[in-house]
């Protein structure tokens, strides 16, 4: 036994231990109870960055409270090792995305390792290789055949010097990344997945998810978008011009009568409406463009400007007249059409009622092009209880509606609050929810209640070479066909290195020539590539059962699904988390498993930062963690990564904090060796630590070998620092005050000294407990000094301690002092204390003299435990 710490011999060997063992191998057990712990698994980008270390850390301090809890627990990890990064570096060192990948994969493997987690290698899973994406290609397949899968021409980024179609991120300023091109806007075919089916259940199960964060089921809920409304017509007023033949006729429809079919949510600002607004890529834009230079010059404009929502919201409003008109429906008043930037054609109908007293979008488009702006909504004097006060003098388009409500002033602004119905016709008076009701049934046959969605359907083909193939065939005869099952994998040849060009894999013949699997005539095979998202959304599923060949998952999902923690980064909050979802929602409809929802609980962890912004290679300000791990140690990062914030905090990073880490554990490791090496505590009991009961070493302690005060005050002191640690660990999530309890217990075990057999005794019970409660955090020190303090299994195998209720009891208890009944004082005596010390004591109180003084004493009586009466 050594007397200095040293971190890393103490963590090669336990590694080596727990290696030898196979200590964390999972295996299937019936009759205990699972826990599936989860954190994202990394890209393998080159090393861990402190983004990782921390995400590990968190995931494996569960995992470890978990087992010591007693249940049988996976944590497994693999590779998210599709994707562009592999192929830019390829470009950049002319040598195979495969290649650069693996050995990525290689190297933090080792950093995984040497982090002590406890993760069961036997599972581990790279999404680039053929038996795992081999099972993505089948269940794709299942998909198709289900009808969740199809395929459609979307937009995309093409680089005309490149000849090649860009991701996002590979478009800068509008350019591409390697040519320097002005980036077009081109429609190619594309894969769908149908994951707005979903929708629904999607959002509803969201209320259910009550192991996540609030925050990430807004964002959820978001994105999804459901909204509730109408779809009204508007017949267009004859037209000077031809309309295109793909608009419908209105019902009681002559010649030219064709109808514009609106989505609103706010049909109670019908009279408000006075235009209608429809997208560049809608049907009637179109048309007129054929006979408008300007107009086809506006639709060729938005269309390369990108479709992206967030540039819809924040660009200028811009349109131009079609001119033509619409006929309101209730009022039969001449509105005219317009084309508009803001609105989108993949929404609703790609077609807006526009409201500009009440939408700001309207607004300001209305005040651009002088439209006219007519207020027909009033805040709701009920939920108002101040309403603006009339001006003197009425505001021109402030307008006295019926029901004695004003409609607002919109002469600023947009009144966008739902209220009161003004200037409405017979509908004046009404609230929102009255107001759509009656105007639905108003307009009969003329609209319909519908509900939309935000969310769109998953486009997951990516012209990219480093990505799972998408298995599908066209031939000239048969059309688009799937790929047979028996002729998976298609597998990715991995020996190609792209230019930057188009993927190799649109050149070579031996991937593209096959025989069509229908009619055996020559045809060709898809190459685009799944995108990497679609390789994320079942890895947890596939953990379970990742050398199953013969099926995508087995019976043994069936016990370890849904995952009970799963842990990542906030980054992954709408996308990931939606996709996964939807996956696995669609191996439940396929009858793979019957789990509904993927996630029981979600941690996500905070950022690191450094010097307050987050760590990042575009700022230049990462922190590596491999010489940290060689300065320190693993346990040490580990504790820092524990102890310096929450998990769901930001945390900053301090090499200081570290250093202090590390000197904790080294008063740790003295204090165990010091305590060792005065020998054996007779009346231990080992093995009582290690017992299913948890509650520690009680027997330890026989009611024959009473203690002294101090070392009852000890012993309470361990105790309740357990019952903190564990209410801050199991109940709350909170390591940072755990680990605070834990070091101010070692700073009371310092300041204990006491030889005597019962001191050593209470001594050794604290460390066991410290040891037994630090282990998940800092794995390593703990397995070494578990068995230096005698015991013959190692500390992962232990359990839980419970604290013990007698150790937690005060020795002194509080009583009430009356005097003729009355309240007089508080009293603190001894637990056990006889009656005449009570009194004595009740007596010696100062008020309790004053009101006694010198008086004759009548009677004494005293409820134990609660109070003291003396009558005079
Ligand atoms: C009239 C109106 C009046 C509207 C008013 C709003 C406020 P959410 O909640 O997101 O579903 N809209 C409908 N289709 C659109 C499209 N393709 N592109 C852009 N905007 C579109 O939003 C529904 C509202 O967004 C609809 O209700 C419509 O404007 C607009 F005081 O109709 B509203
Ligand atoms: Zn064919």
């Amino acid at each position: 036994m050594q007397q200095e710490y040293h971190p890393h011999d103490v963590e090669r060997a336990a590694q080596a231990y727990w290696g030898e063992h196979d200590s964390y191998r999972a295996l299937e057990d019936k009759n205990r109870e699972k826990f599936y712990c989860l954190s994202m698994f990394p890209y393998p980008s080159g090393r861990l960055h402190m983004g990782h270390v921390r995400n590990y850390t968190i995931g494996d301090v569960i995992a470890r409270y978990q087992r010591l809890l007693g249940k049988n627990v996976l944590q497994p990890i693999g590779f998210d090792a599709f994707g562009l990064p592999a192929e830019n570096a390829a470009i950049a060192q002319n040598v195979p995305p495969a290649k650069w990948t693996y050995g990525n994969m290689d190297y933090m493997r080792g950093q995984l390792r040497q982090l002590g987690f406890a993760y069961d290698w036997s599972r581990e899973l790279a999404t680039c290789k053929p038996e795992y994406y081999r099972w993505q290609q089948w269940f794709f397949i299942q998909l198709y055949k289900k009808g969740l899968v199809y395929r459609k021409n979307s937009l995309v980024n093409w680089d005309p010097v490149d000849q090649t179609v860009l991701a996002n991120e590979q478009v800068v300023d509008g350019r591409g990344w390697r040519s320097g091109a002005v980036v077009e806007q081109r429609q190619v075919p594309q894969w769908f997945l149908k994951i707005t089916d979903y929708a629904d259940e999607l959002l509803s199960e969201l209320k259910h998810l009550d192991g996540w964060p609030e925050a990430v089921r807004t964002m959820q809920e978001n994105w999804i978008g459901r909204s509730e409304g109408l779809e009204i017509d508007f017949e267009i007023n004859p037209s000077p011009y031809p309309l295109p033949q793909s608009l419908p006729r209105t019902r009681s429809g002559g010649e030219g009568e064709k109808k514009i079919t609106i989505f609103t949510t706010r049909p109670d600002t019908l009279f408000g409406a006075t235009y209608l607004a429809v997208a560049a890529q809608h049907p009637l834009a179109l048309e007129a463009a054929k006979r408008d230079t300007k107009i086809a010059a506006f639709v060729e404009e938005t269309r390369k400007s990108g479709v992206a929502e967030a540039t819809l919201e924040m660009q200028e409003k811009r349109g131009m007249s079609l001119g033509i008109e619409a006929v309101h429906p209730l009022t039969g008043e001449k509105i005219p059409v317009w084309a508009a930037n803001f609105v989108l054609m993949s929404y609703g109908s790609g077609a807006v009622m526009a409201v500009p007293a009440h939408d700001q979008r309207d607004w300001e488009f209305a005040r651009e092009y002088g439209l006219p702006i007519k207020p027909v909504i009033g805040p709701d004097p009920s939920t108002h209880p101040s309403p603006q006060p009339p001006p003197a003098e009425p505001a021109p388009d402030l307008i006295r509606g019926g029901g004695g409500v004003t409609a607002a002033d919109v002469s600023a602004a947009a009144f966008v609050e739902k209220g009161i119905l003004a200037n409405s016709g017979e509908f004046s008076g009404l609230d929102y929810a009255q107001a759509f009701d009656a105007i639905a049934a108003k307009l009969a046959q003329r609209a319909r209640r519908r509900v939309n969605y935000r969310l769109r359907d998953w486009g997951v083909s990516r012209q990219r070479y480093w990505g799972c193939p998408i298995p599908m065939i066209y031939c000239e005869a048969c059309g688009t066909v799937p790929v047979p099952e028996a002729q998976l994998p298609v597998v990715l040849p991995e020996d190609l290195v792209p230019d930057g060009k188009a993927s190799p894999l649109t050149m070579l013949k031996s991937f593209l020539e096959v025989r069509c699997p229908s009619c055996s005539k020559p045809a060709r095979r898809e190459t685009d590539t799944f995108d990497t998202f679609v390789d994320s959304s079942w890895y947890f599923a596939r953990f379970t059962c990742a050398d199953q060949s013969k099926s995508m998952l087995d019976e043994r999902a069936a016990y370890w699904l849904p995952v009970d923690q799963y842990v990542g980064g906030i980054e992954h909050a709408i996308l990931h988390l939606l996709y996964a979802r939807f996956f696995q929602k669609a191996m439940r409809d396929l009858g793979l498993t019957q789990v509904a929802e993927p996630f029981t609980r979600l941690l996500s962890q905070g950022m690191v930062l450094k010097d307050g912004s987050k760590m990042s290679k575009s700022k230049g300000n990462t922190v590596d963690p491999e010489p940290i791990l060689a300065k320190y140690g693993a346990d040490s990062v580990r504790l820092f990564m524990m102890f310096a914030s929450a998990p769901e905090q930001t945390l900053e990073w301090s090499e200081a904090g570290i250093e202090g880490m590390l000197r904790f554990l080294k008063r740790l490791w003295k204090l165990v060796q010091d305590h060792v090496e005065r020998g054996p505590v007779q009346a231990l009991q080992p093995a009582a630590l290690t017992a299913a009961a948890g509650v520690i070493e009680k027997e330890l302690l026989p009611p024959a070998l009473a203690l002294g005060a101090a070392q009852k005050d000890m012993r309470r002191k361990t105790h309740e620092t357990l019952r903190k640690m564990s209410d801050d660990i199991g109940r709350r999530y909170s390591y940072n005050t755990a680990i605070a309890a834990a070091m101010e217990l070692l700073n009371a075990l310092y300041k204990f000294e006491d030889s005597s057999e019962q001191g050593r005794a209470v001594i050794r019970e604290s460390l066991n407990m410290l040891v037994v409660t630090l282990s998940p955090i800092v794995p390593h020190i703990c397995h070494e000094l578990w068995f230096v303090l005698g015991h013959s299994e190692p500390v992962i195998d232990a359990r839980w301690p419970l604290p013990d209720p007698a150790a937690l009891v005060s020795d002194t208890v509080t009583l009430v002092v009356q005097v003729n009944g009355k309240l007089r004082g508080r009293i603190e005596v001894a637990a056990g204390a006889g009656n005449e010390a009570v009194v004595d004591a009740a007596l010696a109180d100062e008020n309790v003299q004053r009101f006694v003084a010198g008086q004759a004493i009548k009677k004494r009586i005293v409820v134990p435990g609660k109070l003291v009466n003396i009558v005079i």
